[in-house]
């Protein structure tokens, strides 16, 4: 066996490689991630009940250097390839997206690491998105986009080469896991140029801007990197301090005492030029994001999140915009008083997973040994103590929110198609894993370590 470094070291590595690319691509991130650190500082400084949570779960430490990123990805070949690069970074797909019905012309999935330590080594999380052709209405112009695709590689040579060495070494070395990296940020980069006509990519962009920044460009360009912040209204108006303007609504959940899933918000695409084959132009693609996570929801919990949000929605009885964003906030807050917002009401009637914790210093006689039923009780009484497993992935509605935003208002409000998470899988080549199993897991792990604990620490008998 060869002296392999560790893929959660390679995936740290390519996570602050690729924030620096960021920083100096878009330098207003350099600004966002500034506004953020300021506010994570200040939040862990005035809450230390907060502080605490996060020492507890892990991801105190994590919390600098956590940020997500999204592409979207052209063919079947690059989603297949794209897989197998980011397995030697330890990121696996996790969860099935589909935005069609939100009119955006893509389906997708969360590429992270999975298990509690890995995480809490490295976070970071890519958002990928596959363009869906057979959306293009147009047959000529899905032809034309199609055979653009197909003369691409998005992949340099070397990147693929230790790819597949990783595959038959099963690691890379020291050098190696440092050639990768670079390698790969290679297929991230921004690209002034354009390997098409201005007319075409008018062409692409009239059917649908999104189709514009798949086809038009030679690689995925990383189109945002999101950093996470303590408190996302904090961020929300020191961005416009900062003279960066947010978009109207915070997507996901309101502010609550328990953050629940998600929050984000985002600030509008910048403006690039473009030189295109025949001439020059501009595009509108890259954009700011800001996000808040919340503990991770069980099946039930997330059906009462969706029943809410969609009750919200339906009472303002438009989309959440600029002109009701006020209106909308207030429904929102009234409507999730029907979401309990204390840990304990969130764990006893099974909405969110947790983290247990045995707090028991001295040893104690009893009849039988502890068991699941028990928890709650030994929660309330202060012998265990809760923390919330924080959510890894990301939100639909949300993720459409964000799509549209930096789409501008043009977009069409929806596809008529099926969704699709075989075809999606078939072009990954391999299922994606289902993220409330890996939160049970990880729920799970945790109680059967806590209640042997517990157990230990008692004597059973009468
Ligand atoms: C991805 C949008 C989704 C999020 O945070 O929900 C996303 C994209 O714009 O490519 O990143
Ligand atoms: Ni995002």
């Amino acid at each position: 066996m060869g002296n392999w470094m560790r893929s959660d070291e390679i995936r740290a590595q390519f996570s602050k490689m690729m924030s620096d690319m960021y920083q100096k691509e878009v330098p207003l991130y350099g600004d966002l991630i500034e506004l953020v650190n300021d506010v994570n500082h200040t939040t862990l400084s005035q809450n230390t009940e907060l502080k605490d949570q996060l020492q507890q779960t892990g991801e105190l430490t994590r919390l600098s250097q956590e940020r997500h990123g999204a592409i979207r990805l052209g063919t079947a070949e690059e989603l297949y390839n794209m897989r197998r690069i980011f397995a030697v970074m330890g990121m696996y797909p996790v969860g099935y997206y589909d935005l069609a019905s939100a009119g955006v012309p893509v389906h997708s999935t969360a590429f992270r690491a999975i298990d509690a330590d890995a995480l809490n080594y490295s976070p970071f999380r890519v958002f990928t998105s596959l363009l869906r052709l057979e959306l293009i209405e147009n047959q000529e112009l899905r032809q034309l986009a199609k055979d653009v695709l197909a003369s691409r590689q998005i992949f340099t040579e070397n990147a693929l080469a230790l790819t597949e060495k990783y595959e038959q070494q099963g690691g890379l070395n020291t050098t190696e896991a440092a050639q990768f990296v670079s390698e790969v940020l290679e297929t991230f980069r921004w690209h002034t140029q354009a390997p098409i006509s201005k007319a075409l990519y008018q062409a692409l962009h009239d059917e649908h801007r999104l189709i514009a920044d798949i086809v038009a460009f030679k690689g995925p360009h990383i189109n945002h990197l999101t950093p996470r912040t303590l408190d996302i209204d904090l961020v929300q108006s020191g961005m416009s301090d900062r003279g960066i303007t947010p978009k109207a609504i915070v997507e996901g959940p309101p502010r609550r005492q328990c953050p629940i899933l998600l929050r984000q918000t985002s600030f509008k695409a910048l403006q690039e030029q473009v030189k295109f084959t025949d001439q020059q132009g501009s595009h509108t693609a890259r954009f700011g994001e800001i996000e808040q996570r919340g503990v991770a929801l069980t099946p039930k919990g997330r059906q009462l999140y969706d029943q809410l949000l969609d009750k919200a929605r339906q009472h303002l009885g438009s989309m959440p915009n600029e002109s009701n964003a006020e209106e909308y906030i207030n429904i929102l807050e009234t409507v999730f008083h029907d979401f309990p917002d204390t840990y304990l009401e969130l764990a006893a009637q099974d909405l969110a997973y947790f983290y247990y914790f045995p707090q028991m210093k001295i040893k104690v006689t009893q009849e039988r040994p502890w068991n699941e039923q028990d928890l709650i009780e030994l929660v309330q009484t202060g012998k265990v103590l809760i923390e919330p497993i924080v959510y890894e992935d990301f939100l639909p509605v949300s993720a459409a929110g964000i799509f549209q935003s930096n789409l501008g208002g043009d977009g069409r409000t929806t596809y008529v198609s099926m969704s699709n998470q075989a075809r999606f899988e078939e072009s990954l080549g391999s299922k994606v894993l289902d993220e409330i199993q890996l939160y049970a897991q990880i729920q799970q792990h945790s109680i059967k370590q806590c209640l042997e604990q517990l157990n230990t620490n008692s004597t059973v008998g009468v």
